[in-house]
């Protein structure tokens, strides 16, 4: 054990370095052995790896070639973008190259030329994979920042998009939002979405040039100003609902929705000068691995985790097949330094011999019957292997016996069928008359009313009378004088007031047809 200290304290640099191994080689009392970290990987430029989408269609500028001026040189227009010349083009992979020297590389837009509709622009960074924010994500404009902007944030590579941060220099008139600043925000609002002006504001395209994300700004509310005390920011990010989440994205979005007007109200002489231009977008993270990883690379074209701890997927977010003998787990950052690799174990290893397919992660030993049983099975498993299904599911004939997904609900119509259990291909008891797999259709000849009903009338067998019509096979709507079911019954026989009714329906030719039918009918037709 005290070499083990030793290694450690060896080996642990200080700060951002922590969790940066996964597992060591030691020396016990009962000879060597592996031990195991939570672990995670570097920090790295994130922007290396990153692929873009620049939208709508046709909003770079230089197709066809466009001249533009400057805020600094209003008058002097003689800049100019053309997408066919190398050197005056402004595509979006300039925002992403490295420019240690020189002149600054930018993407740029079209001019507002067409004011007042609303200049705008998005740019969507993906990674397809998900990466846990480390430092402030930096946006360098070069000739002004926008006067209105938004950072948007997806989980879940581009299905869904939430807000992350407003911006404008006017927060009230652009958002309805109060303005806020990140330095402001407290423990329990360290994830708070906001709106600021620090980023907005004209001051000079050439003085302030940057919109930030404060990733540090939160970071500090926990680690302090000089993000000294990142035990402490570990201890929240594992305990705080939410916040580990909020600094993890699989897509960013800016959205540039006015860009700058140079400290003024907009010159609609001069739109030239009205453009949004973008030479970088620095954003710093690191694989999000589960804390089951050191490493990530860079492979086909997306980031993976490189799995430790027996675990595997892009995210280091299962256990790898025949380690499944516990429920899958995120490695912790607690208990300090070290944290908890919480390991996917083989089958059979853990719990004497109790195998319970990873639905659980305990067992029991039931002393009168000699047998070690699993405990709250879940994903809807049940029995002392955690083997069959709960009563209303059915086994996934897809799934392995250790998949989450290898209990499917039977989902029975609650009317149509008469119980909610079904048989191993999810097929339902059903109700009299009714049918499907889930009792939720009828079989024919009988309709659908909170349950199947036999027909009342239909257009074979069941035929309504005397021109009466069926409804939905429910009932047959009678013409004025009959009744019953099926309109079999004229009404004179039960009432004769309703044949002298018909009187005044006496002058067309159909109406005297109607109404010799019908004395026949009643048997007066020689009245
Ligand atoms: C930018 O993306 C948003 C969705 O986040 C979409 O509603 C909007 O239409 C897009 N704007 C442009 C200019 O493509
Ligand atoms: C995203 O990553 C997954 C896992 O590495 C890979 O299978 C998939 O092809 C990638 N998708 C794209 C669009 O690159
Ligand atoms: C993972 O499995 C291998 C091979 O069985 C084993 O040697 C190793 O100790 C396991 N690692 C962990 C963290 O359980
Ligand atoms: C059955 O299991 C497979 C493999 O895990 C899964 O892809 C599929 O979605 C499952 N089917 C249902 C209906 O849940
Ligand atoms: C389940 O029930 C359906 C419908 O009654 C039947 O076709 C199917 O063969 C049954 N499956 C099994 C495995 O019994
Ligand atoms: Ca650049």
């Amino acid at each position: 054990m005290l070499y083990l200290v030793a290694l450690l304290s060896h080996c642990l640099p200080l700060a951002m370095g922590q969790y940066d191994i996964c597992k060591s080689w030691v020396t016990t009392d009962d000879g060597p052995s592996w031990e195991f970290y939570a672990c995670q990987p570097k920090a790295m430029r994130m922007k290396d790896y990153v692929t873009v989408r620049v939208d709508p269609a046709g909003i770079t500028c230089g197709d066809p070639p466009e001249r533009f001026c400057t805020h600094e040189n209003p008058y002097l227009c003689s800049d100019e973008c053309d997408a066919s010349n190398p050197d005056l083009a402004h595509p979006p992979k300039l925002m992403f190259d490295s420019e240690d020297e020189g002149l600054a590389t930018y993407w740029q837009s079209v001019t507002w030329r067409r004011y007042p509709e609303p200049l705008l622009a998005n740019i969507t960074l993906s990674w397809n994979k998900s990466i846990e924010l480390t430092d402030d994500i930096v946006i360098t404009f070069e000739y002004g920042r926008p006067t209105i902007m938004m950072l948007e944030k997806s989980l879940d590579n581009g299905r869904t998009w939430h807000p992350y941060q407003y911006y404008a220099d006017d927060c009230m008139e652009a958002f309805s939002m109060p303005a806020r600043r990140v330095r402001d925000l407290s423990t329990t609002s360290a994830n708070r979405v906001l709106c600021t002006e620090e980023y907005s504001r004209w001051a000079g395209s050439k003085k302030e040039k940057t919109v930030r994300f404060e990733v540090r700004d939160r970071f500090a509310i926990f680690a302090g100003p000089d993000l000294k005390n990142m035990d402490n920011l570990y201890t929240r990010l594992e305990s705080a609902k939410g916040l580990k989440d909020f600094f993890t994205v699989t897509d960013l979005r800016m959205r540039l929705l006015r860009p700058a007007l140079g400290g003024t109200y907009v010159q609609r002489e001069n739109l030239y000068k009205y453009f949004y231009a973008v030479s970088n977008i620095e954003v710093t993270g690191r694989c999000k691995c589960n804390l089951h990883a050191n490493l990530c690379t860079f492979k086909e074209g997306s980031l993976q985790c490189e799995c430790e701890h027996n675990t595997t997927g892009q995210d280091c977010g299962k256990c790898k097949k025949n380690f499944r003998s516990r429920s899958w787990r995120a490695g912790s950052y607690l208990p300090l330094p070290n944290g908890s690799p919480n390991a996917c174990a083989a089958a059979g290893s853990a719990f004497g011999n109790c195998e319970c397919y990873g639905h659980s992660n305990r067992c029991s030993y039931i002393d009168f019957l000699n047998v070690v049983t699993c405990v709250s099975c879940k994903h809807n498993t049940r029995g002392q292997h955690c083997q069959h299904c709960r009563l209303g599911f059915y086994r996934n004939s897809s799934a392995e016996l250790d998949d989450e997904n290898v209990c499917i609900e039977c989902n029975c119509n609650q009317i149509g069928s008469m119980h909610d259990r079904c048989n191993e291909t999810g097929y339902c008891e059903c109700k009299e008359g009714a049918t499907g797999p889930k009792c939720d259709d009828c079989l024919p000849n009988y309709y659908w009313r909170q349950g199947c009903f036999p027909n009342v009338c239909d257009d074979e067998l069941l035929l309504c009378q005397n021109g009466g019509t069926c409804y939905q096979n429910q009932r047959c709507i009678c013409p004025v004088g009959f009744k019953g079911v099926l309109c079999q019954q004229s009404r004179c026989e039960a009432d004769k007031k309703d044949c002298d009714g018909a009187s005044s329906v006496r002058g067309s030719l159909g109406a005297v047809l109607l109404w010799v039918l019908a004395l026949q009918l009643c048997g007066w037709g020689d009245l």
